[in-house]
């Protein structure tokens, strides 16, 4: 079996060298993101006793990597967090290209891009009519968030924009007036660069809050207005931050907070700042930081924010991308061989008044179809008849279009004329993985064993993780 995957994974690789990774010939196929099958009809729906995602909130939570680009005034100054007393002459990239940014998220696998329009600082990378510190008043006159808009609407990477509650540089800080300046940049913002897919709110505050809390009705409000489709991440209501910066959501995670739908978003630096510092390209998170990362937030029912910063020229920079291209392609090794796909399965009960929501739904590789049962029944199994195989890394998918649903399940494998746990879990959500030991068997099962409503499953998959295994990398863009 090793062989076989070993096989499989350099079939499609052009294998010039034994010694470094060979490039993909062509972008691969394989990934850990299902695709609809036209040929199939979608499941029928099913009641929804639950709160349920907006499509949008559906579709960001399909999205699963995004790629967070800080850059600005800090970019010259080494700084995380400026003062706002920076000159604007500092900013001066060289090579400003964010069509290698785009070229980057793309090659990567990130399936939309949030960039830093202003940090704290209030240094504005666009040529705010709301006060002069901004790119306007730098020698470098152009405009930073326009390119970058650009670059990814061109690509159709959707763009999303990072916004913070606080100006350190606004005199207006901490008064009502200052609403007044945060709506005004926050509108030529929302309707200047075309559409947004997410407007990230940064909570992050100084001492004058204290004195006048912000507006934040009024902010919602304004991007309700210009940007219907954006959501509003963090300081929002749409998309709540995990709640720490390591991207690593808790292993029981619902998207749903006090009966609304409120999914969690994991952001976190791909080094150990924020902004690009010359001394931190030997401190790039390694390969097996950045799997790991992937399995503790969309892997935990989460979206994958993953920072890196932009240099002094303008362009992400070499380790970085090098880092991004190996993440790709190591996912792409890890799930390209789905050993349960296409294999027979049974349930411990099918849903009476319709044959469309069968147990076969799981392994058969559309997003559209699930697997449910009668709306009393809140527990039950599926069983994958595999043949023989091997797997350490078990995925499982819940419809969220349904609401989420499953409280705690266990896998087991049939081992020895009995069935045996090999991983156990609570919430399960857009995505749960689990690494498990190597498990030789020939049939799994998923048990839930608790739900807040009958369970509704789209996914199970079953994947060898060989780590040794050699990986093709993306073409570098
Ligand atoms: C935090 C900020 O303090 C950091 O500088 C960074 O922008 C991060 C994404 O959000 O709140």
């Amino acid at each position: 079996m090793l062989l076989a995957v070993l096989a499989l994974g350099l079939a499609a690789c052009d294998v010039e060298s034994a010694m470094t990774p060979p490039v993909c010939e062509e972008a691969p196929a394989a990934s850990a993101r299902l695709v609809p099958d036209p040929t199939r009809a979608p499941s029928p729906p099913i009641p929804t006793p639950l709160p349920v995602p907006s499509p949008q909130q559906l579709a960001w939570q399909e999205q699963e990597m995004l790629l967070f680009v800080h850059f600005g005034i800090n970019t010259f100054t080494g700084n995380d967090w400026g003062t706002g007393k920076e000159s604007p002459l500092l900013f001066n990239p060289s090579a400003l290209d964010p069509r290698q940014w785009v070229q980057t998220a793309r090659a990567a696998g990130f399936n939309g891009l949030i960039f830093t329009a202003k940090h704290i600082d209030g240094f504005s990378l666009w040529p705010t009519r709301a006060t002069n510190h901004s790119v306007s008043n730098s020698l470098w006159k152009r405009d930073v968030v326009r390119e970058v808009a650009d670059a990814c609407h061109e690509a159709d990477l959707p763009f999303g924009l990072y916004f913070p509650l606080w100006d350190r540089r606004a005199p207006s800080y901490g008064t009502p007036a200052y609403d007044d300046f945060f709506v005004d940049q926050l509108t030529e913002l929302l309707t200047g660069y075309g559409p947004l897919f997410e407007v990230w709110l940064d909570g992050a505050h100084g001492e004058g809050i204290d004195i006048h809390p912000y507006d934040l009705r009024r902010y919602w409000q304004t991007i309700r207005e210009h940007q219907p489709e954006a959501l509003i991440a963090n300081g929002g209501p749409d998309v709540r931050w995990v709640g720490n910066e390591k991207g690593t959501a808790p292993e029981t995670l619902w998207s749903e907070v006090d009966g609304n739908w409120y999914p969690a978003e994991c952001d976190v630096p791909n080094r150990p700042s924020w902004f690009w510092r010359p001394n931190e390209n030997d401190h790039v998170k390694s390969l097996e930081e950045h799997v790991a990362l992937y399995f503790s937030s969309v892997g935990r029912n989460c979206t994958l924010l993953l920072n890196v910063p932009a240099n002094t020229d303008g362009v992400l920079p070499e380790p970085d991308v090098r880092r991004l291209l190996e993440f790709r392609a190591a996912l792409d090794r890890i799930f390209a061989d789905d050993l349960a796909a296409g294999r027979p399965v049974t349930a411990s009960a099918t849903r009476a008044d319709h044959p469309g929501w069968q147990p076969q739904n799981v392994v058969d590789g559309d997003p559209a179809t699930f697997w449910t049962t009668d709306d009393d029944v809140a527990e039950g199994w599926i069983e994958i008849d595999l043949g023989r195989a091997r797997f350490n890394v078990v995925e499982i998918e819940e419809a969220l279009a349904y609401g989420q649903r499953v409280e705690a399940y266990r896998v087991e494998a049939w081992t020895d004329g009995a069935w045996r746990t090999v991983s156990r879990g609570t919430t399960i959500g857009h995505k749960k993985l689990d690494r498990t030991e190597l498990v030789v068997t020939s049939k799994v099962r998923l048990v839930i064993e608790r739900a807040r409503a009958n369970p509704a499953i789209r996914h199970v998959g079953l994947y060898f993780d060989a780590p040794d295994a050699e990986a093709c990398l993306p073409p570098a863009p």
